[in-house]
């Protein structure tokens, strides 16, 4: 019998990740789209037009039950979120509203319209959790300690989803994922921020990469890859939360040397970087790096794309992307990628 799956946040990075990976499982695929992200939803129409389109709100409870009860999937994703850690510092209680609260309505909506408990809910909790961390590598019994308000709903949105399982038998997995990137990420991200700006330093549209604190250091991995594990954890009789992570740390320093060396620009930091105060955190998480073997033992998943190829694909996804942008010739750019490609 197909499954259907319900996907909040279906316009992010990972939703269009999830739901190729779903659709390529023969899974009817409904993703809940609100009003703000209209335009998005009309470009995912174009790139996934399997994937059936429903309006909803995290803000909203009336359409959340609306949608739960319309749909009445078997699996239900969510994704939605205020989900730019800097942008929550600025806006404190929307992020607390969408990231935090809108996870209980959800629970709420699915707990009333699924008395028999058949629906199982994915929950993004974050590696944002760990904030100021405790031990090194994070596991799911590391304490948290958030710094700031998106990490402090996240942790909200996460308890919530522990004490419902507990509560009232509901089938909720919480992947407690790590930074996760890929061609599709928002440009408000740091590696997006830096594969685009190098490329288009490489070809001469831009001539500086302005950043904020450049000592960060996160264990970076590919969406693509983590997107499995969200399904995973759903396909389990026992719903649990889980860490999803490399095990590896870099420095974003680390990412903008990597990614200068790939297409040969020697001292890269020193001619094009930067810093600008407006890009630093009021306060930043330091240092993150999982430990998956929880992930590996039960889900048998681990990730498959290392650092460098993640920055490798991300640079020539942005060299091909601004090169169309900027209507120049890609035959020019194929040797710069031919490099990169080595
Ligand atoms: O920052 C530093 C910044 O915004 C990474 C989200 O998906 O992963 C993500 O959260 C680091 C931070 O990601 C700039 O201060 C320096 O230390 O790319 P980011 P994030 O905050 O780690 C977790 C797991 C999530 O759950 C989140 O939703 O880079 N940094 N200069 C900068 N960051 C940005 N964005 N822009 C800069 O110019």
């Amino acid at each position: 019998m197909t499954k259907k799956a319900l996907i909040t946040g279906i316009t992010g990075q990972d939703g269009f990740h999830l739901a190729e990976l779903l659709l390529s499982k023969n899974y009817e695929v409904v993703g809940m789209v609100n009003r703000q992200r209209e335009e998005l939803g009309n470009s995912l129409r174009k790139d996934l037009p399997e994937v059936i389109q429903v309006r909803g709100d995290l803000a909203d409870s009336t359409s959340l039950n609306g949608v739960i009860a319309e749909t009445m999937p078997d699996e239900i994703y969510n994704l939605g979120a205020i989900s730019f850690v800097g942008l929550s510092f600025k806006q404190p209680e929307l992020t607390s509203n969408i990231t935090g609260l809108g996870v209980l309505r959800m629970l709420e909506a699915i707990r009333s319209a699924d008395p028999e408990r058949k629906i199982r809910f994915y929950q993004a909790s974050s590696s944002e959790m760990f904030g100021k961390v405790r031990e090194t590598p994070q596991n799911e019994n590391t304490p948290f300690h958030p710094r700031s308000p998106y990490g402090v709903s996240k942790v909200f949105a996460h308890h919530a989803c522990v004490n419902y399982r507990e509560a009232y038998g509901m089938h909720v997995s919480c992947g407690i994922l790590f930074n996760h990137e890929g061609e599709r990420r928002g440009h408000e991200f740091v590696t997006r921020k830096i594969t685009s700006t190098i490329a288009q330093i490489v070809l001469g549209i831009s001539d500086k990469l302005v950043l904020g604190n450049i000592e960060a250091k996160r264990d970076w991995g590919y969406a693509g890859d983590y997107v499995e594990a969200m399904w995973l954890m759903l396909q389990q009789e026992i719903p649990d939360d889980y860490v999803i992570a490399t095990g590896e740390t870099y420095s974003v320093k680390d990412f903008i040397e990597t990614a200068f060396n790939l297409v040969n620009i020697q001292d890269g930091i020193e001619r094009y970087v930067k810093q600008d105060p407006q890009f630093m955190r009021p306060s930043e998480v330091d240092l993150l790096v999982g430990d998956s073997s929880k992930a590996k033992r039960i889900l048998n998943w681990t990730p498959k794309v290392g650092f460098k190829e993640l920055v490798k694909r991300m640079l020539i996804n942005d060299l091909q992307l601004q090169a169309k942008i900027h209507q120049i010739d890609l035959q020019d750019v194929k040797q710069i990628i031919n490099l990169i490609d080595q």
